[in-house]
């Protein structure tokens, strides 16, 4: 047997003897010639056998293939402009390495609670390895934006006593004998801390919001990435925003094209994701979207048909600002020119996807946060650390985070973001 050879680095290998292992997708014989369809999870190819040219045992094995059968293929590189890859493999060897019997997800249509209760092996399928390798790419491109602008990263607990966001949707858990921790909704309370240390710093990991609700944008394990920076006001905030996210998109059409083909993603609306977004008030928000015949009426959150409704009415994402400070979290600063409302912002993707992002600027007056933790009705003991930022040196700074299933549903063209990430847990799906 030659040296094992990935798929992906076949056409640096044209006319060289291979081996190549990896899982049969599909099967197909003439009689006198047959062909396998090969994934190793770095690219797909065509295997051909012709009868003539094989030892009668491999023609033997050939008809033993079956879905998913994992397999070792021998054979010579060939120049085949018809293959998508540009390559095709001539076999003359093939060694079983693990059948495979009645593989559950066949070619036909399957529902998706089928799909998702085999969502192990549906994995394996060419649209799902597509956007597992744009959710790759989004990751990538994240760290590397923030790496080349200096931003440190900093890990934060995901095992929290104060509450990052609302009470509603948290998830607790006994701690030792300290009582209550809670799985950590956003890393930010205490990234900015850390922004006090170094500047500028992101966290990037799970989160965890146990969200009763079933819509397309939910999930109660998902992952956001967090940036925060010292003396940013919430314009520099958008700016940033605006900059992070044209650069993500951008990484992903020039490196993962052939995954958006394979999603059929219209790419177009993404090409034009491009600085400045546009930007629009709450306030103004809300009354263009009574214009277009919503029942929003001012000092309500906009619902998720709301911002998908206005969303629309944009070629390139929106941020919609200042929102009123009843409905958003105790962190945000209060706008000055305007004290109903915070000095925040969310950005909507276009083509209904809806917010990706949300971010603020925080509250950096002593009194007023802690005004703010009291109105709440928030454990006043468990912030001390927090407001003592506020009693140090108290700093402007703005941040923001990004969900990244949002952000890969809406780059793969994909409904619903529970397809975007490798095992999406729901409130009804905690398996596999
Ligand atoms: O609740 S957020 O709007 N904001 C925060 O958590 C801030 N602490 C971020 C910050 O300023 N550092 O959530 C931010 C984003 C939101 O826009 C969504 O894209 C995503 O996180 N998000 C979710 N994705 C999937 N499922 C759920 N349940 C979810 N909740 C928020």
């Amino acid at each position: 047997m030659s040296e094992p050879t990935r798929i992906s680095e076949l056409p640096e290998r044209i006319g060289q003897e291979v081996t190549v292992r990896g899982w049969v997708m599909t099967t197909r014989s003439s009689g006198k010639i047959a062909f396998a369809v090969l994934r190793d999870g770095s690219g797909y190819v065509q295997a051909v056998f012709p009868k003539a040219e094989v030892p009668d045992a491999v023609w033997e094995t050939f008809k033993a293939l079956t879905q998913e059968t994992s397999v070792a293929v021998t054979g010579t590189v060939r120049a085949d402009e018809r293959a998508p890859s540009g390559v095709e493999l001539t076999a003359h060897g093939l060694e079983i390495l693990g059948p495979s019997v009645d593989f559950p997800i066949t070619p036909k249509e399957h529902g998706t609670a089928f799909l998702f209760e085999h969502r192990h092996l549906w994995l394996r399928s060419r649209r799902q390895v597509a956007v597992m390798r744009v959710r790759h790419e989004v990751i990538q491109a994240i760290r590397d934006f923030f790496y080349d602008r200096d931003f440190y990263l900093v890990d934060t607990p995901l095992l929290t006593g104060a509450i990052g966001e609302t009470a509603g949707n948290l998830f607790e858990t006994e701690y030792f004998d300290l009582g209550k921790a809670y799985l950590a909704q956003t890393g930010q309370l205490y990234l900015e801390a850390a922004a006090a240390a170094l500047g500028r710093v992101y966290c990037f990991g799970p989160t965890f919001r146990a969200e009763k609700s079933k819509t397309r944008r939910h999930l109660a394990e998902f992952w956001m990435v967090e940036p925060e920076v010292a003396w940013n006001d919430s314009d520099d905030n958008m700016r940033l925003q605006e900059d992070f996210v044209s650069y993500v998109v951008g990484r992903c059409l020039e490196r993962r094209r052939a995954e958006l083909e394979e999603l059929e993603r219209d790419v177009t609306p993404l090409e034009s994701v491009a600085p400045p977004f546009h930007r629009i008030s709450y306030t103004d928000a809300v009354t263009k979207l009574q214009g277009l015949g919503a029942e929003i009426t001012w000092g309500r959150d906009l619902g998720g048909d709301d911002e998908t409704l206005l969303a629309k009415q944009y070629d390139r994402p929106v941020f919609v600002y200042n929102y009123p400070r009843e409905v958003k979290a105790f962190y945000m600063k209060q706008n000055p020119d305007d004290p109903r409302t915070v000095l925040n912002n969310d950005c909507l993707a276009p083509e209904g996807y809806g917010e990706i992002i949300g971010g603020s600027q925080r509250e950096d007056d002593y009194d007023l946060l802690l005004a703010r933790i009291r109105e709440q009705g928030l454990p006043e003991e468990a912030y001390g650390w927090y407001l003592d930022l506020r009693k140090y040196g108290t700093f402007v700074h703005s941040g923001f985070g990004l969900g990244i299933e949002r952000t890969v549903a809406w780059i793969c063209g994909i409904p619903h973001i529970r397809e975007a990430i490798a095992f999406p847990r729901q409130m009804h799906r905690l398996y596999p």
